[in-house]
């Protein structure tokens, strides 16, 4: 640990709420090279942004986990000195442990202590805003909790509303496992209404092309999102500030109807639960017609936020989607050689700054190709008392030649995969519909 490690820090101003001192725990693998630095960055990061004041860094080069602690022995001892000399109230873990390990380094600490995970859970029970975000995160967090009802149980009722479960959390203290059971199959049927009640609304948006932004939190997707669609977003530098999805069309500059949608950030060791509960959410993912991998290319472990963002691609099975690769941030990097040794590795990356607009207009033209890569040719003919619903075709089509008969009208149309359909049940029975010759 460094000296500097051990410093003091402020909290941020704007925190009304003072909170515990925290100590953060990093471990190093010998197996498999993990970044020690990095990790402890982002956990910085992310204990600061549930407000936590750190006031000291530890680390451990591990070759093997002790069963009963995680750390080794000598390392409780020297965590737990610390822990008395700068009273603090909780110790944070970069690794998830069982509830076990979790139960014997309170006893010996005296003091709350969370591993990542949930941390991630309390940031995400900060966060949530909506009806969805705040059922998924309760959800994630009872079945997290479950089998750890200790001294994290009792903190979570203390959280007022920020967990998004005043009711339970009033009561919860007299709670037994039996009571938060039932709890999560309430919570499990509630999820499952809106999941169906959003399934309705992508069955209405079947036929239009789907572009969704999927990367790593604080990568810029909710500035790109506003910047394409004129969406006003929640834009902040804060891990998790997206929770929900976010679908508006993009309008600027762009010949065809499509939606792009935002989602939730995605980070390492994300909590199993957190990904089950969000399953929704991320379902905007695995609908898309179009991804956009977006990545944070000032972050000096943009390779893990790749990565990462790949692997839960892989996970939702939308690893078969198209995709574009995009560097956001390129106002951020001053050395010219790293964005030269960035697309030399990644040559079809598209390198963009949602900030200032820069490469905006590339990705517009790489979306459109992409878009018009999966373009039907189809040939229509209507009766002119359905002129009236050319307004609604162009919803789902782009009519290339309209030609006006005596008796019809002919359409040329470019169609979107499933907007066939969409055409057809617009027309019902009175038009031809066919593959243009
Ligand atoms: N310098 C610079 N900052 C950017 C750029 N794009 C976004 N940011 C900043 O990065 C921070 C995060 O941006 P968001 O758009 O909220 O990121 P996000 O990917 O939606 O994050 P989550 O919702 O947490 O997943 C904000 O402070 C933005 O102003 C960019 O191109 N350049
Ligand atoms: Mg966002």
């Amino acid at each position: 640990m460094s000296k500097e490690d051990q410093t003091y820090k402020k909290v941020p101003e704007n925190t009304k709420e003072i909170r515990e001192k925290a100590i953060l725990i990093g471990i190093e693998f010998f197996s498999n090279g993990s970044s020690l630095d990095n990790n402890l960055k982002e956990l910085k990061g992310l204990a600061e942004t549930a407000y936590y004041n750190v006031i000291a860094i530890v680390s451990q080069k591990l070759t093997r986990i002790n069963p009963k602690f995680f750390i080794g022995k000598g390392k409780v001892e020297e965590v737990g000195q610390l822990i008395r000399q700068f009273s603090a109230g909780i110790v944070i873990f970069d690794e998830n442990l069982s509830p076990a390990q979790n139960r014997n380094l309170e006893n010996i600490f005296k003091c709350r202590v969370i591993d990542r995970s949930w941390l991630i859970l309390e940031i995400f029970g900060n966060h949530a805003r909506t009806r969805e975000a705040k059922a998924q995160v309760e959800l994630a967090s009872l079945k997290y909790a479950l089998p750890r009802l200790t001294k994290m149980w009792g903190h979570l009722s203390r959280q007022r509303g920020g967990i998004g479960m005043r009711d339970v959390g009033e009561t919860q203290i007299q709670l037994d496992r039996r009571l938060i059971r039932d709890r999560i199959t309430k919570l499990d049927r509630k999820l499952k209404q809106i999941d169906l009640e959003k399934k309705t609304q992508r069955k209405n948006r079947s036929g239009i092309y789907k572009v969704a932004l999927v990367g790593y939190t604080n990568a810029g997707k909710s500035t790109l999102m506003n910047q394409l669609t004129g969406a006003e977003t929640l834009v902040e530098n804060k891990l998790f500030a997206t929770l929900d999805s976010t679908i508006r069309k993009i309008k600027k500059n762009f010949p065809y109807p499509v939606v792009l949608s935002d989602t939730v950030g995605l980070i390492d060791k994300l909590p199993h639960a957190l990904i089950a509960s969000f399953k929704s959410t991320l379902d905007e993912v695995r609908d898309a017609n179009l991804l956009i991998r977006m990545v944070d290319m000032s972050d000096s472990n943009a390779k893990r936020q790749i990565q990462t963002t790949n692997n839960v691609i892989n996970d939702l099975g939308a690893d078969g989607t198209d995709s574009l690769l995009v560097f956001n941030k390129a106002d951020k990097v001053n050395d010219p050689e790293i964005l030269e040794s960035e697309l030399q590795r990644h040559p079809n990356a598209i390198i963009i700054s949602s900030k200032n607009g820069t490469g905006l207009d590339v990705l517009r033209k790489s979306i459109i190709s992409c878009y018009e890569s999966k373009l039907a040719s189809y040939k229509i003919t209507i009766k002119y008392e359905q002129a009236k619903l050319i307004p609604q075709i162009r919803k789902y089509a782009v009519i290339v030649k309209s030609d006006y008969k005596d008796t019809f009208i002919s359409l040329d149309l470019r169609l979107a995969p499933g907007a066939k359909e969409k055409i057809e049940i617009l027309l019902k029975d009175t038009i031809q519909v066919g593959k243009k010759s």
